[in-house]
C-alpha cells in the first residue's frame, strides 16, 4: 500500500488556531471533490459538455442561445450529485463552525455540500444547482431530489433558469460585499480547493490578508493565491483537515 505524507502544520498555525475567534473559509470545488463531484479546472484537464468547455455552456450568452442546453447541463450535473455525501473537509469545516464564536463559511460551489454537512449561513457566491430563477422577476424556487424540476414562474409564467452565477453574470447582490466584510474582520482564513482563477471571488484571499489575517491555502496543487498565503498545506482537503480537530 502506497503512504501518503500529509504536510506539517507549522506551530505559528497551531496556536493562531488555538486562539482565533474569527475565521473565515473559502471553498472551491476541491473541497467537494474527495465526494466526488468533479472539478472544473485542475489536474491539466478542463470539464466539458457535448464537446463545449464549461465556460460555455456556463455562460450568460448560453442562457440567451439555448437555455435547453443549459437544463441538461445542470439536470446532469444534478443526478450526479443527488447520491454524493459531504466528505471529511466538510465535516471539518462545519465542526469549526461550533468551535469558533465567528467562524464563516464563503464557497463557490453550487453542490449544497457543506450545508449537507451542517454547515450555517454558507454564504453561496455563485448560487446553488438546487435553486430555479425566473428570467424575468427572479423569483427562485427550490429544486427537490425526487421531484420533477418546475419549468415556469408561477408569478409571472417566464422560463426559469438555474439560479446559478454563470461567467459575464454578476453575483447575488450583497452576497460579495458580505463575505468581502468578514474576509476584511477575520484573523485567521483558509483558502479551500479552489484553483484562484475566478474573480470576484478569488480577491477574497487578498482582502483578508490586506485585513491583517494569516491566510492558509490547502491544495494539493500550487495556486496563483500560494504567493500571498502565510502557509500552503499541499494535500487533499479531506485529508489534511481533519488534522485540525486534534489541535
Ligand atoms: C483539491 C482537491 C482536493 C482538487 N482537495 N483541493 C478580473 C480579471 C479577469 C476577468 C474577470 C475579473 N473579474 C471578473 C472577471 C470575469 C470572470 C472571471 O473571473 N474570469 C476569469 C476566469 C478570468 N468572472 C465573472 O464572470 C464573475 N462575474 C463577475 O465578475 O461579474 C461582474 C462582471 C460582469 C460582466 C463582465 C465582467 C464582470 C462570475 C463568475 C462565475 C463563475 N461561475 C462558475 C460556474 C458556476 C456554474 C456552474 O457550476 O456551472 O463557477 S465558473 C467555475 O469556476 C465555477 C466555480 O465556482 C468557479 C471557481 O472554480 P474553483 O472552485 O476554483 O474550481 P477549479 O476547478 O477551478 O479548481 C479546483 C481546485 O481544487 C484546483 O486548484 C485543484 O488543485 C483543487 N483540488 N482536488 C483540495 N481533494
Ligand atoms: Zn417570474
Amino acid at each position: 500500500m502506497q503512504t501518503v505524507s500529509l504536510p506539517v502544520i507549522s506551530k505559528e498555525l497551531r496556536e493562531r488556531f488555538q486562539r482565533a475567534r474569527d475565521v473565515l473559509v473559502l471553498t472551491g470545488a476541491g473541497v467537494s471533490a474527495e465526494s466526488g463531484v468533479p472539478t472544473f479546472r485542475g489536474g491539466g484537464q478542463s470539464t466539458v459538455w457535448k464537446g463545449m468547455p464549461f465556460d460555455v455552456i456556463s455562460s450568460a450568452g448560453m442562457v440567451q442561445r439555448d437555455l435547453t442546453a443549459v437544463w441538461e447541463w445542470f439536470d446532469y450535473r444534478r443526478g450526479l450529485l443527488s447520491d454524493l455525501k459531504p466528505n471529511a473537509a466538510h465535516l471539518e469545516i462545519a465542526r469549526w463552525q461550533s468551535a469558533f464564536p465567528q467562524c464563516n463559511v464563503v464557497t463557490q460551489n453550487v453542490d449544497g455540500l457543506h450545508q449537507a454537512a451542517g454547515g450555517r449561513d454558507v454564504i453561496e457566491l455563485h448560487g446553488s444547482i438546487w435553486r430555479a430563477a425566473c428570467v424575468n422577476c427572479r423569483a427562485t424556487y427550490e429544486i427537490e431530489k425526487a421531484k420533477p424540476r418546475p419549468d415556469l414562474c408561477v408569478s409571472c409564467g417566464e422560463r426559469l433558469r438555474p439560479d446559478v452565477v454563470l461567467f459575464g453574470e454578476m453575483l447575488p447582490s450583497g452576497a460579495f460585499e458580505l463575505a468581502a466584510a468578514k474576509a476584511s474582520e477575520c484573523e485567521l482564513c483558509f483558502i479551500v480547493g479552489t484553483s484562484g482563477l475566478v474573480y470576484p471571488a478569488a480577491g477574497l484571499a487578498e482582502i483578508a490578508k490586506d485585513g491583517g489575517a494569516f491566510v492558509c491555502e490547502v491544495n494539493p496543487e500550487r495556486t496563483p493565491l500560494s504567493e500571498l498565503c502565510d502557509e500552503v498545506l499541499t494535500g487533499k482537503s479531506g485529508e489534511i483537515l481533519p488534522l485540525f480537530a486534534k489541535i
